[in-house]
């Protein structure tokens, strides 16, 4: 099936397209307190005609770009006799900038940030052998023999993103979705590479669950189905009886993943792009051939509930995902997503014709809803409460190192993450779900979403409750303050107020163009306009 699989994806390899973006001027990063990180970017003219050792600059080149940089390095009258060697430094916002990268004391490899010394033997046209991700290019000159002219720089972008097809946001929309809307797509653009890449800055890999965002969004801004198609068969592939999916697949040198990083809350979210797909393409065939894959994780979910009937966390690999919040309790929001999977999965067997299947899916989902309401539902604080834990750990080590337990009083861990997933799951609707909703986003002690990833599922579950004002109101502050704080691409994490918030120990490594943010613009086109 692999061999099969990988064929696929690759005879729905998309087209990619190219743009070029030029630019001369240069830009000061200074402080600045009002800033969500603490830097920005103040215009400074032109970029320095000619440059001696020591000197520096930086080209802004006026929105963000994924792509390959070239520029011109000519004399400036006598001949360069020596090597011309050039710091570059490479940043999505100004904080990346204004940081020494010597001071990185994150979790993941320092090599992720962008910065590369060149030795250029030879004036004329230079193009950079690397694709970069970012806004600014901080040119250092570490030495040259004489002084020498740096000019005409430019990137040749790349996305598989046909922006043409690109529908502008009818007249008369807020103005505030429109800049959401328009920052949503740049990040979605910049993602959508060979396969929908999370960050182009650091990971540059396709996640299951970043994928299914992106598809999703990708439907109403590019309609790149084909790409939809290629990374839905990339997982297919890596499909292993008694494992769930890997979280991430690697595209080259050849596809391969790494064992250990099943994650079976983004296996059922792969299960729930298949249906998607299906939803928005009726495109049975590929349906057909992806339902052995989706039959295989239902399965295995189905095969490892407890005696209680509550889904389990892989051993020994991660505890499912959900979020990035430190501490946080996995089971409950696992089992809410082991029942989303399930509920949109059902419909699949049913077109397929698969009908004992389906009814079997039924089945599981009413006992798992009613399990959830047995075991994990506390009826006095009317609210799911983390209680069920068997000392699984939260996600820690590398990713998170100083993973925090925070509890409401003695009775457990009360999660925003928890009540969302029930909801979503189906556990828990009407009134009542949305007051759970909104006693755990009230609840100064409850852990809190960090990501624009969980924040996605947070306005999907009030929108399933009916909380349509909520959750407009709720795109507004959480992505629009990102655009308020001037963000070109929504970004990997964020936290209003608490700009040192990372996944990683240190904000430095964010991607500030990341897939999983891009979600509102799926939003509003398809309930706010
Ligand atoms: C990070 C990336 C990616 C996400 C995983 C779980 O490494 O940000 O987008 O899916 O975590």
């Amino acid at each position: 099936m692999k061999d099969f699989y990988l064929k696929r994806a690759e005879e729905n390899l998309p087209p990619m397209y190219y743009e070029t973006v030029a630019s001369e001027r240069n830009v000061r990063i200074v402080s600045d307190e009002a800033s969500f990180l603490g830097f920005s970017a103040l215009p400074d003219g032109k970029i320095p005609a000619v440059v001696k050792t020591g000197d520096r600059f930086v080209v802004d080149f006026g929105r963000h770009c994924v792509g390959r940089v070239s520029f011109t390095m000519w004399d400036n009258g006598r001949y360069i006799d020596a090597p011309v060697r050039l710091r570059m430094r490479f940043a999505e916002v100004p904080y990346e900038l204004g940081r020494d990268h010597a001071s990185y004391h994150g979790g993941l490899c320092s090599s992720w940030l962008m910065e590369d010394i060149f030795n250029f033997d030879r004036i004329g046209r230079i193009e950079l052998p690397r694709r970069y991700s970012f806004r600014y290019l901080e040119v250092t000159v570490l030495a040259t023999p004489r002084p020498t002219r740096l000019y005409d720089f430019s990137v040749v972008c790349e996305t598989s993103a046909d922006v043409s097809k690109l529908v502008p946001l009818p007249e008369g929309t807020d103005p505030e979705l429109v800049a959401i809307d328009r920052v949503a797509a740049d990040t979605l653009r910049d993602c959508m590479q060979s396969a929908y890449e999370d960050g182009p800055k650091r990971d540059r890999r396709l996640w299951s669950g970043d994928l299914r965002l992106q598809a999703l969004t990708d439907h109403v801004l590019f309609g790149n189905d084909m790409l939809a198609r290629r990374c839905l068969y990339l997982f297919a592939a890596a499909v292993r009886e008694g494992k769930y999916l890997p979280g991430c697949i690697y595209q080259y040198p050849a596809f391969s993943f790494d064992n250990g990083m099943e994650i079976p809350d983004y296996s059922m979210l792969w299960c729930t792009a298949v249906n998607d797909y299906f939803e928005k393409t009726g495109d049975l065939e590929t349906v057909r051939e992806l339902f052995p894959v989706v039959k295989n994780e239902i399965g295995l979910a189905i095969d490892t509930l407890d005696e209680n009937g509550i889904a389990t966390l892989p051993e020994g690999g991660w505890p499912g995902f959900i979020d990035w919040a430190p501490g946080l309790e996995h089971v409950t929001a696992v089992h809410g997503a082991y029942l989303y999977g399930l509920e949109h999965v059902i419909p699949l067997a049913r077109a397929l014709g698969e009908d004992a299947l389906a009814e079997k899916w039924e089945k599981a989902l009413k006992d798992g809803r009613a399990a959830a309401m047995e075991q994990l539902f506390d009826a006095e604080s009317g609210a799911f409460i983390n209680t069920y834990e068997k000392g699984t750990a939260a996600v820690e080590g590398a990713f998170v190192p100083q993973a925090a337990k925070r509890a409401t009083g003695s009775k457990g861990q009360f999660s925003v993450q928890s009540q969302v997933w029930m909801v979503l799951g189906g556990v828990l609707g009407g009134e009542a779900g949305a007051c759970a909703i909104k006693k755990a986003l009230a609840d100064p002690d409850s852990v809190k979403p960090v990501t624009p990833y969980m924040h996605h599922y947070l306005v999907e579950a009030m929108l399933k409750l009916d909380m349509r004002k909520e959750a407009l109101s709720h795109i507004k502050s959480y992505w629009g303050a990102m655009v308020r704080y001037g963000a070109d691409t929504f970004w990997e994490v964020f936290v209003d107020g608490e700009p040192e918030k990372s996944a990683y120990n240190d904000p430095l490594m964010h991607s500030f163009c990341h897939a999983w943010s891009c979600s509102p613009s799926y939003f509003i086109r398809k309930y706010f306009v």
